[in-house]
């Protein structure tokens, strides 16, 4: 049983800060308990995005900490199975969760959703957790579309019964704001990957994710 409560996602790093920089947050992520680092960067070719992983593989390894945080790859389904990733995280634009399913069934599938509609379609299609927003403004996505109505945060909720993981601009103090809406966790890129001591920031995180959102917990069976 893995939880997926709280996901760090990287930032658009550039591949000369790429070492330092990933190193930096596996260790956020090893630390805070964070359940998925997410390996998300726009501006590099897929086969950089398979160093990257391989390398934040090696760095989690390194770490003998019992609990790791599973891997998910943004975007890419060939790369995270050839990196040999837990997952992939896809949006409405990349390839649909039942054809990821299809050929890659030990995949852990994220689609992101705007609306109940969407989301309802992505668990039909065998999703295993939706990725709802944006839920506040963010700086970090040029595309988030318009912010998503707490209404419908709530309705998703509601509509699905896999994790739903809010995402956009959430900082450490909004997880209480967001528990009432019955969202089972976070997933933050600016106020981790950002900050300027990613480890203490995610570990604030994990501490009010613990704090207002374990009653909300819906464990991911895998
Ligand atoms: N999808 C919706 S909002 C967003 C993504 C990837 C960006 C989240 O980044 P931040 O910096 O936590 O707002
Ligand atoms: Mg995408």
């Amino acid at each position: 049983m893995k939880t997926i409560n709280f996901q760090i996602i990287t930032k658009d790093f550039t591949l000369d800060e790429e070492k330092e920089y990933l190193a930096e947050i596996a260790a956020a992520a090893v630390k805070s308990s964070a359940d998925v680092l997410q390996l998300r960067n726009k501006n590099i070719s897929p086969g950089n995005l398979y160093r990257c992983a391989l390398f934040i593989k090696k760095t989690l390894k390194s770490f003998k900490k019992k609990r790791k945080p599973l891997l998910i790859i943004n975007d890419r389904p060939d790369v995270a199975y050839i990196s040999g990733a837990d997952g992939v995280h896809v949006g409405q634009e990349d390839f649909p969760a039942a054809e990821i399913k299809k050929i890659f069934p030990n995949l852990i599938v994220g689609v992101s959703a705007e609306t109940v509609e969407q989301a309802v379609a992505a668990q039909n299609d065998g999703a295993d957790y939706i990725g709802a927003g944006p839920v506040y403004l963010t700086s970090s996505k040029q595309d988030a579309g318009d912010l998503m109505a707490k209404e419908t945060l709530k309705k998703i909720c509601r509509s699905v019964n896999i994790p739903v993981i809010a995402i956009g601009g959430i900082t450490e103090d909004k997880i209480k704001e967001l528990a009432p809406h019955g969202v089972s966790g976070a997933a933050v890129i600016s106020a981790v990957s950002r900050a300027p001591y990613p480890a203490s920031a995610a570990l604030k995180f994990r501490k009010n994710i613990d704090k207002f959102l374990k009653d909300e917990v819906k464990e991911y069976k895998i």
